[in-house]
């Protein structure tokens, strides 16, 4: 199966904790702290890989997360880093972050990479603490947590020309002569449900040409398999667009022709720009050849390029692939995506909201430091303290109409609110 859509969550691991231990020697009666940092969470990286073409095995795992670190151990050993966790992808992936809709990377190039979640650092062991006052801290500092992310994945095939055109055109035909994808060919509409890409070779030259299903008059508006897989001629430089000149079930291949137009730009008006080739094909049946002049003629007058073809044959191909390798070399590159610098959001904002008369405070800031301190012990909650009210904690809670008594909670840390008892000091 095809899948070009998916949505995905992914966190990276978490740092590990340091560790709280004092050293125990032999003749040396009060060891100093001794505890190791804990190692980083491993970090979610895309990747692009050249054996994926689908989004398929995405749509079927839908969480992701990297390894934790491991904790800092005794003897100021360190803890191990968790392991990154690497998503591969098909060339042609738009990834975007899905609560903000903005596009975060644009996977063209095989191998290339993108780290999309950062593993949290570790948290630091106690013999970091130790200071000349505070020999011998007894609190190490948890790990960070890691980043976590809801995306979403589009993916917008990379091809150099795209084939559109009816259904039973020719199109899988023509793609499975000049180039080694067998797609599958049969004499109903919409036989091709999928876009396939073959490499074709003309002359020294090489291009990627796109297969996709066929479209009718209304494909913009869900008709047919609709405009499902416009999005992946989106990126073509050049469009061939193929008509059945022997006029399969009684169509008219020039009306045909332009309601394809039609919806091309209905889709997207860029689209109706793109450098276009006219491929007149089934030229080996005598009904084709009967009506080509007339064909030509009028596509002509139009000023398009026209090439009478058979794709069975081989009749005339040759001679469209060089002109197309012609055009393609003048064609412009399609947009690229536009990725926006990443906003530096302030970490420092703090937010109190009250829910069921809980004062609830979120902040970047503040919670990574909650989280990051080890809440059983007195001395790091102490430390805490003083950094809560270092970052305004205190002053926000007072501004929302904290009471003495107030319940309080920081992701995990949950007090009694009582006045800031060094503010008190200050106002005697
Ligand atoms: N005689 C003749 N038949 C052709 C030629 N090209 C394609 N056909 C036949 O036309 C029918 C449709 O061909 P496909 O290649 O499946 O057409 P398609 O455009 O890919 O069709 P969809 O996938 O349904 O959009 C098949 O029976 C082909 O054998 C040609 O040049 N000459
Ligand atoms: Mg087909």
């Amino acid at each position: 199966m095809f899948i070009d859509q998916v949505k995905i969550y992914v966190k990276a691991g978490d740092g590990g904790n340091g560790m709280a231990t004092f050293r125990r020697e032999k003749f040396v009666p009060q060891g100093g702290p001794s505890g190791g940092d804990g190692g980083r969470g491993g970090n979610v990286v895309l990747k692009v890989s050249p054996h994926v073409n689908t989004l398929l095995d995405l749509r079927y795992r839908k969480h992701h997360r990297a390894d934790n670190g491991e904790n800092g151990g005794s003897s100021n050993k360190q803890g191990r880093m968790g392991r990154d966790l690497t998503i591969l992808v098909p060339p042609g992936t738009i990834v975007y972050d899905d609560d903000t809709g903005l596009p975060l990377a644009d996977l063209t190039e095989l191998e290339q990479t993108v780290t999309i979640a950062k593993g949290g650092r570790g948290g630091r062991g106690n013999a970091r603490f130790a200071t000349s006052t505070q020999q011998a801290p007894t609190f190490a500092e948890q790990g960070e947590p890691g980043e976590e992310r809801y995306l979403r994945l589009e993916l917008k095939l990379l091809a150099d020309v795209g084939l559109v055109g009816f259904p039973n055109a020719g199109k899988s035909t023509l793609l499975a002569h000049v180039s080694a994808a067998r797609p599958k060919i049969a004499d109903y509409p919409f036989t091709t449900l999928t876009p396939n890409l073959g490499v074709v070779k003309v002359d020294e030259q090489t291009f990627v040409m796109a297969d996709i299903p066929g479209l009718i008059e209304g494909a913009h508006l869900g008709q047919g398999l609709g405009h499902e897989f416009l999005r992946h001629i989106e990126r073509t430089r050049v469009i061939l667009h193929m008509v059945d000149a022997a006029g399969w079930d009684g169509r008219d291949p020039l009306a045909d022709f332009h309601a394809i137009n039609q919806e091309l730009a209905k889709y997207a008006p860029e689209l109706a720009e793109r450098p276009q080739i006219v491929a007149l094909n089934k030229m080996d049946l005598p009904e084709a050849q009967a009506r080509a002049a007339t064909f030509t003629q009028a596509l002509q007058e139009q000023g398009h390029q026209v090439f009478p073809i058979s794709a069975v044959t081989g009749q005339g191909v040759q001679q469209m692939l060089r002109a197309t390798v012609a055009l393609l070399a003048t064609a412009p590159l399609p947009q690229a995506v536009i990725i926006p610098e990443p906003v530096e959001e302030d970490k420092t904002t703090l937010q109190v909201t009250i829910d069921d008369g809980v004062f609830v405070v979120q902040g970047h800031q503040v919670e990574r430091r909650v989280a990051m301190t080890n809440l059983d012990n007195e001395e790091a909650l102490f430390r805490l303290q003083h950094a809560l009210r270092r970052y305004g904690v205190f002053a926000a809670l007072q501004a929302a109409g904290v009471q003495a008594g107030d319940t309080v909670r920081i992701r995990d840390l949950e007090f009694d609110y009582v006045p800031d008892p060094w503010e008190q000091e200050e106002q005697v």
